[in-house]
C-alpha cells in the first residue's frame, strides 16, 4: 500500500528503500511535478534540525530582555521540555498580567507546513486565543497591496483567488496574452497546502503551439517559456506607466469599449481627464511612457491596437504589487482590461498572478476542506504583516492603513510558529534593530533558521513526515491522508502537543484541546468537512476510506470557470463587491484619501534625470 504525504510543492508518495529510510517521490499522476522538498529526509538537510528545546544563555541567566550577549550572538543552552514549557508559560503569564494580552504579538506570518490540522499558524492562533488573545497580522507578503486595493476596484483578492479563469478555458479561447512579469514556472510549483496537478507548463506550451500572441513586458525575459514569445524589456516598476499609455492609445484612437465602460464601470470620466492631461497638463501618451519605462512608443501603440483585434488576457505577476506603490499596477491592470471590454469573456479580461502560484488557473473550484477552529480573539488589534519592524520600533505611533489611521501596539512578547521573519522581511538590518525591542521572543521551528537563531526560546517542532495529518489545498481538488512515516527527530514535538502543554500550565488545557488527542481531532475536523461538502453535493470518502486510499481526487470539484462571467452577463443581478457594484476606475474613496495615480514609482528613478546615483 502506497503511503502519501504532502508539501506545498506537491503531493508525495512514500516508497520503501532497501536501507529502511523512506524515499519521497512525486505523485505519479502529477503532469509536471516539482522536486522541491523531496530531499527533506536526507542527512544534510536533517542536520539543520532543532533537536532539543533551547534557551538563549543570557536570557536564561538574566531573565527577559535583549540582555548582555544579545539576540543572534549569545550561545543557546539546551534544556528539557519540562523546563522549557515552564519558562514559556511563566513568561506568557507575566506579560499578560503586567501588560495585558495586547502586548503579545502572535502574528506568526508564514507558510507553515502543508497539513491542515498541524498548520502551525492555526495552532498558535487557537492557543493564544484560549489564553486571552494577541495582536494578529492581516494580509500577506504575497499580496500586500492587492489584498487591500482589489476590493475597492472590483472584488476582494481572496474572492478573485478562487475565481480566476481556468487554464483550459484560456488555452481554448485566448488569442493574445500580454503579461507584465511573465508566467513564471518556478513560482507555479507551489500551492498553499500542496499542488497535485501542475498545469501551467502544459498550458503555456499549448498557447504557444496554437500560435497565440504572447507578449511579455518586464525587466526579465526568461519568465515566460513558450513558443513565439515577444519580450519587451522595460525598467523595473514602470509597468503602470505602460498600461496607462495603452489606455491612452485606446482612448485617443477611439478603440475603447465605451459600452462596457458605461454598463459595467464607474469613474471612467475622472480617468479620461487624467489620460488626456486635462487634470495635470500631461497627456499620458506612448511617448510619455517611453520616457519612463524605456518601452518604444511605436511598439506600445501597436500592441495596444492589436489587443483590440483579438481575445486578449492582461496578466500581472504578483511581484509588481510587492513593491513601492504596489496598488498602482493592480488598478491599472483592471482598468486596461475594462477599456478593452473583454472582462468576463472566456480567455479575455485580466489575471492577477497567472504564474505566481499553481492555484491561479486551476480547474478545480474552491473546496471547504478540514480546518482547525481558531476560536475568537478577545484582542481586536492587528497590523498588516509587513509592518512588523515599524510596530516594534514605533509603539504608540500612528500609521495609515486602508483609509484609516491606526496606532502601533506596544509589544513585549513575540511568539512565532510556522514562519521565518528573518527570511521574509524586506529590510533585514531594520528588523535586526526592531528585534532588540521585545522582552521575549519564542519560536517553534523545525530548523535552525535565521529567526530561530535570533530567538530567546526555541522549541523543536516535528516535520509533517513525523505526524498524522490531512492535506488539501483550496483549488487543487484532492485530499491526502498524510501519514507519519518516521519518528520525530531528537526531542521534536508536534506544535499541538507543545501548545497543549502550555495551555495546561496556563489553565486553558481543556479550552485548547477539548480533551482530544491528534487522532480524534483529525476525525472531528474531517467529519465536519464531510458534512459541509455533502451539503454542497460533494462526496468525500469517510475517514477510514481516505486513509485506505491515501490520496483521493475529487472530480466533482473540477469545473472550468471564467472570471466575472456572471457579472458580465448581468451586472445588475450579479454586482461586484465595490460600493457601486461596478468596476471602479478611480474609486472615489481612494481619491478622497489623498491617493493619486503614480505611474513611475521606482524610487531613485526620475523620468527627467534617469536613475539617481
Ligand atoms: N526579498 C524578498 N523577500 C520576500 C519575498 C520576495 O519576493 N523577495 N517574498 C515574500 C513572500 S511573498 C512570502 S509568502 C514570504 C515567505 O515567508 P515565510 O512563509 O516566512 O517563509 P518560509 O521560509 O517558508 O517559512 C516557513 C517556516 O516555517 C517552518 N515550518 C514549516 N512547518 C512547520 C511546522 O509544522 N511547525 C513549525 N513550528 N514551523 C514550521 C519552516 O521550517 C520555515 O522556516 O517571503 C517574503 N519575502
Ligand atoms: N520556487 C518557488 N516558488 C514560489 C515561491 C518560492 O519561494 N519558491 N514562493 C511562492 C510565493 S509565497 C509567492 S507569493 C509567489 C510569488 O510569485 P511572483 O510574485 O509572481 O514571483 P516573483 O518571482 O517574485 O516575480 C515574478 C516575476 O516578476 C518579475 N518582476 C519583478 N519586478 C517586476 C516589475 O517591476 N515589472 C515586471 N513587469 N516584472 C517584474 C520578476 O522578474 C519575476 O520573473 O511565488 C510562489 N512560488
Ligand atoms: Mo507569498
Amino acid at each position: 500500500m502506497t503511503l502519501y504525504t504532502s508539501t506545498h510543492w506537491g503531493v508525495r508518495e512514500v516508497h520503501d528503500a532497501p536501507d529502511g529510510q523512506p524515499i519521497l517521490k512525486p505523485l505519479a499522476s502529477d503532469p509536471d511535478p516539482s522536486p522541491i522538498r523531496l530531499d527533506q529526509l536526507d542527512s544534510q538537510v536533517q542536520r539543520l534540525r532543532v533537536r532539543r528545546p533551547a534557551v538563549r544563555k543570557s536570557w536564561l541567566e538574566h531573565g527577559p530582555g535583549n540582555n548582555p550577549g544579545g539576540r543572534g550572538s549569545d550561545p543557546f543552552v539546551e534544556v528539557d521540555w519540562h523546563t522549557a514549557l515552564d519558562l514559556v508559560a511563566g513568561e506568557l503569564d507575566r506579560v499578560r498580567t503586567t501588560h495585558g494580552n495586547q502586548a503579545i504579538f502572535g502574528g506568526c506570518y508564514g507558510w507553515s507546513s502543508a497539513g491542515r490540522f498541524h498548520h502551525a499558524q492555526s495552532q498558535i492562533h487557537r492557543f493564544l486565543n484560549t489564553v486571552g488573545g494577541y495582536v494578529r497580522h492581516v494580509n500577506s507578503y504575497s499580496l500586500g497591496a492587492a489584498h487591500v486595493v482589489m476590493g475597492h476596484i472590483v472584488e476582494p483578492m481572496t474572492k478573485l483567488m478562487t475565481a480566476h479563469t481556468s487554464w483550459d478555458i484560456i488555452t481554448e479561447h485566448c488569442e493574445m496574452s500580454v503579461t507584465f512579469g511573465g508566467v513564471s514556472l518556478k513560482s507555479t510549483q507551489v500551492s498553499p497546502g500542496g499542488a497535485s496537478r501542475h498545469t501551467a507548463r502544459a498550458a503555456l506550451e499549448k498557447l504557444g503551439q496554437k500560435g497565440a500572441r504572447l507578449v511579455n513586458i518586464g525587466p526579465v525575459g526568461d519568465n515566460l517559456e513558450a513558443e513565439g514569445v515577444e519580450w519587451i524589456p522595460i525598467r523595473p516598476n514602470t509597468d503602470t506607466a505602460v498600461m496607462i499609455a495603452m489606455c491612452n492609445v485606446l482612448l485617443t484612437e477611439g478603440l475603447a469599449d465605451r459600452d462596457f465602460l458605461n454598463s459595467h464601470c464607474t469613474g471612467f470620466d475622472r480617468f479620461e481627464a487624467y489620460l488626456t492631461g486635462a487634470t495635470d497638463g500631461i497627456e499620458k501618451s506612448a511617448d510619455w511612457a517611453e520616457g519612463i519605462s524605456g518601452m518604444p512608443a511605436e511598439r506600445l501603440r501597436e500592441i495596444a491596437r492589436e489587443m483590440t483585434t483579438r481575445r486578449t488576457m492582461i496578466n500581472m505577476a504578483w511581484a509588481l504589487q510587492r513593491a513601492s506603490h504596489g496598488e498602482q499596477p493592480c488598478w491599472a491592470t483592471v482598468t486596461l482590461a475594462a477599456m478593452l471590454g473583454q472582462i468576463g469573456l472566456p480567455g479575455g479580461g485580466f489575471g492577477i498572478g497567472y504564474g505566481s502560484m499553481n492555484v491561479i488557473g486551476s480547474p478545480a473550484v474552491q473546496m471547504a476542506g478540514p480546518t482547525l477552529d481558531q476560536l475568537s480573539n478577545p484582542i481586536s488589534d492587528f497590523i498588516p504583516c509587513a509592518r512588523i519592524a515599524d510596530m516594534l520600533l514605533h509603539p504608540g505611533e500612528t500609521y495609515p492603513y486602508n483609509g484609516e489611521v491606526r496606532t502601533y501596539p506596544d509589544i513585549r512578547l513575540v511568539y512565532w510558529a510556522g514562519g521565518n521573519p528573518f527570511h521574509h522581511h524586506q529590510d533585514l538590518n531594520r528588523l535586526i534593530k526592531a528585534w532588540k525591542k521585545p522582552e521575549t521572543i519564542v519560536v517553534h521551528e523545525q530548523y535552525w533558521t535565521s529567526s530561530a537563531r535570533r530567538a530567546d526560546i526555541v522549541l523543536p517542532a516535528t516535520l509533517a513526515l513525523e505526524r498524522e495529518d490531512i492535506g488539501y489545498s483550496s483549488r487543487e481538488g484532492h485530499l491526502v491522508a498524510m501519514r507519519r512515516i518516521t519518528d520525530p527527530l531528537g526531542e521534536a514535538r508536534d506544535d499541538y502537543d507543545i501548545l497543549a502543554g502550555l495551555a495546561e500550565r496556563l489553565g486553558a488545557g481543556d479550552a485548547f484541546t477539548e480533551g482530544r488527542d491528534t487522532e480524534s481531532w483529525l476525525r472531528v475536523i474531517y467529519d465536519d468537512a464531510r458534512t459541509r461538502n455533502a451539503a454542497r453535493g460533494v462526496d468525500l470518502p469517510d475517514f477510514e476510506g481516505l486513509r485506505e486510499k491515501g490520496f483521493a481526487r475529487l472530480d466533482a470539484l473540477d469545473s472550468p470557470s471564467v472570471l466575472l462571467d456572471a457579472f458580465r452577463a448581468d451586472p445588475g443581478k450579479n454586482p461586484v463587491s465595490t460600493p457601486s457594484g461596478k468596476i471602479e476606475i478611480l474609486p472615489k474613496r481612494w481619491l478622497a484619501s489623498g491617493s493619486r495615480i503614480v505611474p513611475a514609482t521606482r524610487s531613485g528613478w526620475n523620468p527627467k534625470n534617469g536613475w539617481a546615483r
